[in-house]
């Protein structure tokens, strides 16, 4: 995968009675300090547009299905999120879009930060500045 993501897969614990997976700290590369969930999302709906300075987050479609378009200032990618046991990481500096959004799809987001609007880069020009600010 490209810089500044990750897909990572969860355990998927079967048996008879349905499947379990489960986010440790182990797991993903920072501690959670937040959990947040979109859901009832109407079709046609994009969210995100933004990057974030320090924010790391753990993006998992717990039901249904959505693309995420993530740019890190020199390339951009599609991922679609379709399992409920596979996730991708954001690190910080990366711009995001979320669309595509099955009917009762579920993105469920784990956060290495609390909610501190000042992290977020809502403007796409000022983003490609601060990524090429060194
Ligand atoms: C991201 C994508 C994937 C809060 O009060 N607390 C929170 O923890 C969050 C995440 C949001 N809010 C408020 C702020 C806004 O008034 O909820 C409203 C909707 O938030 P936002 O427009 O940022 O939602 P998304 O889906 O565009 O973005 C969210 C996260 O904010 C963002 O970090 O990467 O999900």
């Amino acid at each position: 995968s490209s810089k500044g993501i990750q897909i990572i897969a969860l355990p998927k614990i079967e048996d008879r009675r349905g499947n379990l997976s489960v986010i440790e700290n182990e797991i993903i590369p920072f501690e959670i300090k937040r959990v947040y969930y979109v859901y009832d999302i109407p079709s046609g709906s994009v969210r995100g547009g933004h990057a974030h300075k320090n924010l790391r987050q753990f993006l998992i479609a717990v039901s249904g299905s959505f693309d995420v378009v993530v740019n890190n200032g020199e390339e951009e990618n599609t991922i679609t999120l379709n399992k409920p046991n596979v996730g991708l990481l954001i690190n910080s500096g990366v711009w995001r879009e979320l669309k595509n959004f099955s009917s009762g799809s579920v993105c469920l987001v784990v956060a290495s930060e609390i909610y501190i609007e000042d992290d977020y880069i809502r403007d796409f020009d000022e983003f490609i500045k601060y990524v090429n600010r060194k």
